[in-house]
């Protein structure tokens, strides 16, 4: 999954894409990079980033959309926590819904259903003012696992089906660099949620405190992420920089001996 970040206050590549054009170019590169999907993000999410309202969100995304619709057939993922916009999002031709909050808003859920949309599931706790600060668990990998386990009841609830969800432990939302790295360890046990499993590993903080390297440096440690994590079974790597990451996996999966490694 090719991360495209319509926000000028992304943590690693914001104002980068907020020209309508220049940010298809880009989506339609990471696709021949060999995303097999697009994830569009019009509010960062980082520690401390600004809320955005529904109307400056749907500036920012609309036209990309629109634009994006017609030019690929690569699944599109919205990166919202807004019902709304997932609403416009979904009637303007995307396909998933990739809520980081875990369906914080129970009329995402309704939207999700009404449109049998694909939903993204992450874990997180508060939101980007106060996650940082509610970093405390007594066993990291339980109580993520338990609390992800709430959010897929409220979605089977609400009338989703099982088929239509995936799971992320959310690298970085309400975790500090051991935490991430104790996630990555116990990658194995996301299984036992029965879903397929999304890590969102690029460029984030912890990979620089392991390398010492600066955010715009830090594909080579997201790749060694992304081939690590194919061996512990996860379906889907969000990253923004798709070839690097792809190259790691296809190795990977070449030294497990798949036969087909474009269907990850
Ligand atoms: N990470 C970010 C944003 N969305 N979604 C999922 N499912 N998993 C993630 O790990 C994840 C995510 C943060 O990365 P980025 O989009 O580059 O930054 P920002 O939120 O500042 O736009």
């Amino acid at each position: 999954m090719g991360v495209l970040n319509l926000t000028p206050d992304s943590f690693s590549d914001g104002g980068r894409f907020l020209y309508p054009e220049k940010a298809v170019e880009h989506a339609l590169h990471l696709v021949r990079e060999g995303a097999d999907l697009l994830d569009l993000g019009a509010e960062s999410t980082r520690p401390g980033a600004e809320p955005v309202s529904e109307d400056e969100e749907w500036r920012r995304l609309e036209p990309v959309l629109l634009l994006l619709a017609g030019k690929t057939t690569v699944p599109l993922s919205i990166d919202t926590t807004k019902p709304k916009i997932a609403r416009c999002a979904l009637a303007a031709g995307a396909h998933i819904i990739n809520d980081v909050s875990g369906l914080a808003d129970s009329q995402m859920a309704d939207v999700v259903r009404t449109f049998g949309a694909g939903l993204i599931l992450m874990h997180r706790r508060g939101n980007p003012k106060t996650m940082q600060s509610l970093t405390h668990y007594e066993d990291t990998v339980a109580e993520i696992l338990k609390e992800l386990r709430a959010g897929i009841d409220r979605a089977l609830q609400a009338g989703i089906v099982r088929e239509q969800l995936v799971i992320d432990p959310g690298l970085g939302f309400a975790k500090d660099a051991g935490q991430n790295i104790e996630i990555l360890r116990e990658l194995g046990q996301f299984h036992s949620l029965g879903l397929p499993v999304l890590l969102g590993p690029s460029r984030k903080s912890f990979i620089g405190k392991v390398t010492g390297r600066e955010i715009g440096d830090r594909e080579y440690g997201t790749a060694a992420v992304a081939g690590y994590a194919v061996t512990k079974g996860v379906h889907i790597l969000r990253v923004h920089d798709v070839g690097a990451a792809r190259d790691a996996v296809r190795i990977t999966r070449a030294i497990q001996g798949a036969s087909h490694v474009r269907s990850l």
